[in-house]
C-alpha cells in the first residue's frame, strides 16, 4: 500500500499524521505500506510510473492525505480509480471533503466533494483500517467505523468514528517517507520532525455565540451581523476536524520522542511539539525525557498569545531546564492572525491587540535573558500568524496595522515576509457564514475545489 501525500519540493520535515498511518498498517495487517510526499513541482505522469513499478502486478490500495485542496492530487486519484486501484481520502478533513459542502445538492455553485475520485473516504484515526485491509479483495466492511461510502442508491453511509486511542500513536517509523526523483522513488531524509502532545485544540472545546460582522464590500451604511455558534477561531480547520480530544500521556509523548532518528550531534533531530499550549507541558518532557538520558536538540513550540503569557511562569522554569540540557526552545508559530480589534473579533481568535503585544513583549524579553536558548524570530525560521488580507479590511484597519507595526517594529523580527491570505474551507465556521450571506443576499461566491472564494 502507499499513502500520497502534499509536500514542498526540497524539504525534508516529516509528515506525522501518513507516517503513522503507515506504521500502525505495517504493525497491524500484512500490508508494506509507505508514504510519497509529492511536490507541486512533480509530473504525474511520472508519479503513474513511480507507483506502477510499485504495485507491479498487485492491484494498488493508495492512500490519500493531508493533500492540500491541491486539484492535481484529486485528479490523480480519480485517474487511478479510474485504472482499478482502490483509493482512499483519509487524513484531516477527509470526510467534508468526500462528502461535499453542505447542501451541495439542492445548491448546485456548491463545492460538490471528491467522491467519484475516491472509492471511500475513512477519516479518523488511522487503526480503523486494519479490518478493511484484512478483507481486501472486497474492501465491502460497510460497519468500519470512521467509513464514508455512497451506497448503490445514491445515499451517503457515514459511520461514526472509534475515539483515538494512544496506543497506536506511541510508535512512528520516520523511515517509510518517500519522494519522486524523475520516475524512482527514493527514500526522503528527515530533519525535523513532529510528536503528538495533544489532539486538537482546547479553545476549540469551547461553545459560544458569536456575532461575524459583513464583509465590507456589503456594507451599506449600518452594521450588519451574522450571529453562529462558534467552536474555536472562526477560520480553523482543525477546531471542525478535530475539535478537542484530550492530551496524551506522557509515557506515549515519550514513545514518540524515542522514535524519532538522532542528528549528527546524537541528539534527537528538531521536533515539532504538536500541542496549541505546549509552553505549559514542557518542563515536564523535558525534566522525563533527560531522566531517562534521551537528548533533545530543539523543540518547536505554536502557541496562543493568551494562553503564553499565562503560561509564563512554567515556561522560565523549562527555559531554564533547557540551558541547562543545552536544548533550544524555538517559538515556531505564534498565532497573533492580525494587530486590529476589528479584525481579531471577527476571527474569533479570543484575544485582543493589547494581547498579542503583551505577547511580543514578552517573547523579546526571554531573548534576552536566554539567548542560546530561546529562538523566536524570522531569522530563526519562525512564521508566525498573521492573516490579510480578511474581507473586512478597511483603509482604518490597514492603518491601524501599520501603525502598530512601525511603533513596535514589527517587521523586523515578527512578521513574515507575506501573510496569509484568509482561506474559507467549505467545512469551517466562516464556510456557514458565508453561505448565510449568500443566502440573505442572494448572491453567490465562486468555489475553488475545498476553498470558497470570498474576494
Ligand atoms: C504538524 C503540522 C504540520 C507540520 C508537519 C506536516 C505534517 N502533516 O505532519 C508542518 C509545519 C510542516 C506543516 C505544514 C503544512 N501544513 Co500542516 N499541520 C500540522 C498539524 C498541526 C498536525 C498534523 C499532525 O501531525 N497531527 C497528528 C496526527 C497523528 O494526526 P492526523 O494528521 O490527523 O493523522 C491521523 C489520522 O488522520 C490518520 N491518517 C492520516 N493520514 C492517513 C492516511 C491513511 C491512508 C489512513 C488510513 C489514515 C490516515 O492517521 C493518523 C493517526 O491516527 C495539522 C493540524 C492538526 N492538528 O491535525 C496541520 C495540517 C495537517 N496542515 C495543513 C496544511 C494545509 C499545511 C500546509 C500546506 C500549510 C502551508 N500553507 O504552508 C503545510 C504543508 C504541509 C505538507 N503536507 O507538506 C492542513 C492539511 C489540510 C488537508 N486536509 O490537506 C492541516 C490539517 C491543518 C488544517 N488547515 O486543517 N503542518
Ligand atoms: S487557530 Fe489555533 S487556537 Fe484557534 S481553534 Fe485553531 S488550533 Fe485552536
Amino acid at each position: 500500500m502507499a499513502i500520497v501525500a502534499s509536500y514542498f519540493a526540497g524539504e525534508t520535515y516529516g509528515l506525522l499524521g501518513p507516517q503513522v498511518a503507515a506504521t500502525v498498517i505495517e504493525e497491524n495487517t500484512p500490508y508494506d505500506c509507505i508514504v510519497i510526499a509529492v511536490s507541486r513541482e512533480d509530473e504525474t505522469s511520472s508519479l503513474m510510473q513511480a507507483l506502477a513499478d510499485f504495485f507491479g502486478p498487485r492491484r494498488p490500495t493508495i492512500g490519500f492525505s493531508t493533500l492540500s485542496g491541491r486539484q492535481d492530487l484529486f485528479q490523480l486519484a480519480g485517474q487511478l480509480k479510474a485504472e482499478g486501484a482502490i483509493t482512499l481520502l483519509a487524513g484531516p478533513q477527509s470526510d467534508v471533503d468526500y462528502a461535499g459542502e453542505r447542501d451541495w445538492q439542492v445548491h448546485n455553485h456548491r463545492f460538490k466533494g471528491f467522491s467519484r475520485e475516491f472509492s471511500f473516504a475513512l477519516h479518523g484515526p488511522a487503526e480503523q483500517i486494519i479490518p478493511l485491509l484484512k478483507n481486501p479483495d472486497t474492501f465491502s466492511d460497510t460497519q468500519t467505523p470512521g467509513l464514508l461510502e455512497y451506497t448503490d442508491d445514491g445515499s451517503l453511509l457515514r459511520n461514526p468514528e472509534k475515539p483515538w486511542d494512544n496506543r497506536f500513536l506511541r510508535k512512528v517509523k520516520w523511515n517509510n517517507l518517500f519522494s519522486l526523483k524523475e520516475t524512482r522513488l527514493e527514500p526522503l531524509k528527515i530533519t525535523a520532525g513532529q510528536v503528538l502532545q495533544e489532539i486538537g485544540c482546547p479553545y476549540a472545546a469551547k461553545e459560544k455565540w458569536i456575532e461575524i460582522d459583513y464583509p465590507v464590500s456589503f456594507f451599506q451604511g449600518h452594521d450588519r451581523k451574522v450571529k453562529l455558534l462558534s467552536k474555536g477561531c472562526s477560520f480553523c480547520d482543525v477546531a471542525v476536524d478535530k475539535g478537542f480530544c484530550g492530551l496524551m500521556d506522557m509515557e506515549t509523548v515519550l514513545a514518540q520522542i524515542q522514535c524519532l532518528p538522532d542528528g549528527n550531534d546524537e541528539r534527537k533531530i528538531p521536533f515539532e511539539l504538536i500541542n496549541e499550549n505546549g509552553c505549559a507541558g514542557l518542563y515536564d518532557v523535558l525534566l522525563e525525557t533527560s531522566k531517562r538520558g534521551i537528548m533533545l536538540s530543539q523543540i518547536t513550540l505554536t502557541a496562543r498569545a493568551d494562553w503564553f503569557i499565562k503560561g509564563e511562569g512554567r515556561l522560565r522554569k523549562a527555559l531554564k531546564l533547557a540551558r541547562s540540557l543545552g536544548t533550544e526552545v524555538h517559538l515556531g508559530s505564534m498565532g497573533f492572525e492580525s494587530f486590529d480589534n476589528t479584525i481579531l473579533k471577527n476571527l474569533n481568535k479570543g484575544v485582543t491587540l493589547e494581547t498579542n503585544l503583551r505577547a511580543i513583549q514578552l517573547i523579546r524579553q526571554l531573548k534576552e535573558e536566554y539567548p542560546e536558548h530561546w529562538a523566536y524570530s524570522r531569522a530563526d525560521g519562525s512564521m508566525h500568524g498573521f492573516i490579510h488580507p480578511t474581507p473586512w479590511d478597511t483603509a482604518q484597519t490597514w492603518q491601524n496595522i501599520q501603525t502598530v507595526f512601525r511603533k513596535h517594529s514589527l517587521p523586523l523580527d515578527i512578521i513574515p515576509d507575506h501573510s496569509i491570505p484568509l482561506i474559507i474551507h467549505h467545512a469551517s465556521l466562516l464556510g456557514d457564514w458565508i453561505r448565510h450571506i449568500e443566502e440573505s443576499e442572494g448572491k453567490t461566491f465562486k468555489r475553488l475545489g475545498t476553498i470558497i472564494e470570498w474576494w
